[in-house]
C-alpha cells in the first residue's frame, strides 16, 4: 500500500487594512472546515495570511507597524481559535505571519511560517531567506515592495520534519524562484515542500504582461517540484487588496510536474489533491537518486560565489 495524504491549498482573497484579525481567524476557520469537509488532512494557508501585504507601504512609525502587522506570540489569544479547530478537526496546517521576537534584548522580525500538527501543536518553523525588493523608499513608484525595510533575512536555514507521515518542508513566496532552496529541502528528503504567497499582479521593477508573471509561477512551480521529486503546495492571498492586485493560481503540483490541481478564482477557495506520497520517493529512486548522479565536486561556485561573474574558460 502505497502512503496517500490529501492535502490542500486554502487560497484567501483580499485581506484589507480595515479587517480585524478575528474576522481573518474566521475566514481562516471557515476555509480549514471546508477542507477537512473534503477529506484533506494538512492544509496550506498563504503567506502573512493575517494581515493585508503590508510591505507596499513605506510606513516611518515601526511601533504602529509592528502592532498592526506582526505578532509577538503563535498562537495568541486572536490565533488560538484556528489551533483550536485544527485539533477538534485533527487537521495539520501551514501558515504565513509577520514575526516580532526579542533576542538578546534586540527586538527582531522576520517573514516566517509554521507547520502546526493535528493536535493543534507547533511542529516547527521557516523564517523567510529570500526577501525580494527594496529597504527605500521609491515615491515614485504606484507602489512599494519593502520586505528588505520590514524583515530581517531568516536565520533558522531550511529544514524538514517528518509530519503525519511524510517529510515535510517549508518554503515563503519569493524563495520559490531560488532553485537552490528547493534543493536545500529535496536533499533532506522532502517529499512535500508547502510555500504561501503574495505576488503583485504588476511588476514593480519593469513592465511585464501580467500574464507572463502567472506563467512564470507556473512554469517554477512545476519543474521546482519534477527536479527534486516532491509534492509541492503552492497558495496566494490574492485579489484586489486595498486597491492593489495579487494573482491567484494556487496550485498543488505532483512529484512529476503536473499541476494536480489549481485554484481559478482571485478570492477564498479551497483545492485538494490525494496526493501518492510514495511518488516522490519513486522518482527520488530512479531519475533523481541523488547519491548515484549528483556531481556536488563540480557545484563549489554555488556556494562561494552570489552574483555572477564573468570568467571565460578561453580568458
Ligand atoms: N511576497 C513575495 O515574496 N513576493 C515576490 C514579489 C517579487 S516582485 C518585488 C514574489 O516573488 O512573488
Amino acid at each position: 500500500m502505497s502512503r496517500h495524504m490529501k492535502i490542500a491549498a486554502a487560497q484567501l482573497g483580499p485581506i484589507h487594512l480595515a479587517d480585524s484579525r478575528e474576522a481573518v481567524v474566521k475566514r481562516l476557520i471557515a476555509l480549514m472546515r471546508e477542507a477537512q469537509s473534503q477529506g484533506a488532512r494538512f492544509i496550506v494557508f498563504p503567506e502573512l495570511a493575517l494581515t493585508t501585504f503590508f510591505p507596499r507601504w513605506w510606513m516611518k512609525d515601526q511601533s504602529e507597524v509592528d502592532r498592526r502587522f506582526f505578532e509577538a506570540s503563535m498562537p495568541s489569544p486572536v490565533t488560538q481559535p484556528l489551533f483550536d479547530e485544527s485539533k477538534r478537526l485533527g487537521v495539520g496546517f501551514y501558515i504565513g505571519y509577520g514575526e516580532l521576537t526579542e533576542e538578546a534584548g534586540r527586538m527582531r522580525r522576520f517573514n516566517t511560517a509554521i507547520l502546526v500538527g493535528p493536535d493543534g501543536n507547533v511542529v516547527g518553523k521557516y523564517r523567510k531567506v529570500h526577501l525580494p525588493g527594496h529597504a527605500d523608499h521609491k515615491p515614485q513608484a504606484a507602489f512599494q515592495h519593502l520586505e528588505k525595510k520590514y524583515f530581517e533575512v531568516g536565520d533558522i536555514g531550511f529544514k524538514v520534519w517528518r509530519f503525519m507521515d511524510a517529510i515535510t518542508g517549508m518554503l515563503i513566496c519569493n524563495d520559490r524562484r531560488w532553485p537552490e532552496a528547493f534543493r536545500m529541502l529535496a536533499l533532506q528528503g522532502a517529499e512535500i515542500v508547502a510555500l504561501g504567497f503574495n505576488t503583485p499582479t504588476e511588476n514593480l521593477h519593469y513592465p511585464e504582461p501580467p500574464a507572463l508573471r502567472v506563467h512564470h509561477h507556473l512554469i517554477m512551480a512545476q519543474s521546482m517540484a519534477f527536479q527534486n521529486a516532491t509534492w509541492l503546495v503552492e497558495t496566494a492571498k490574492c485579489g484586489v487588496e486595498d486597491g492593489f492586485r495579487m494573482f491567484g493560481h494556487s496550485v498543488i503540483v505532483a512529484p512529476t510536474g503536473e499541476i494536480a490541481a489549481k485554484t481559478t478564482t482571485e478570492d477564498d477557495e479551497v483545492i485538494c489533491f490525494n496526493a501518492d506520497i510514495d511518488l516522490a520517493q519513486n522518482l527520488k529512486q530512479t531519475m533523481f537518486n541523488f547519491a548515484a548522479h549528483r556531481r556536488p565536486e563540480h557545484y563549489k561556485l554555488i556556494i562561494e560565489r552570489i552574483g555572477a561573474e564573468v570568467t571565460p574558460a578561453n580568458g
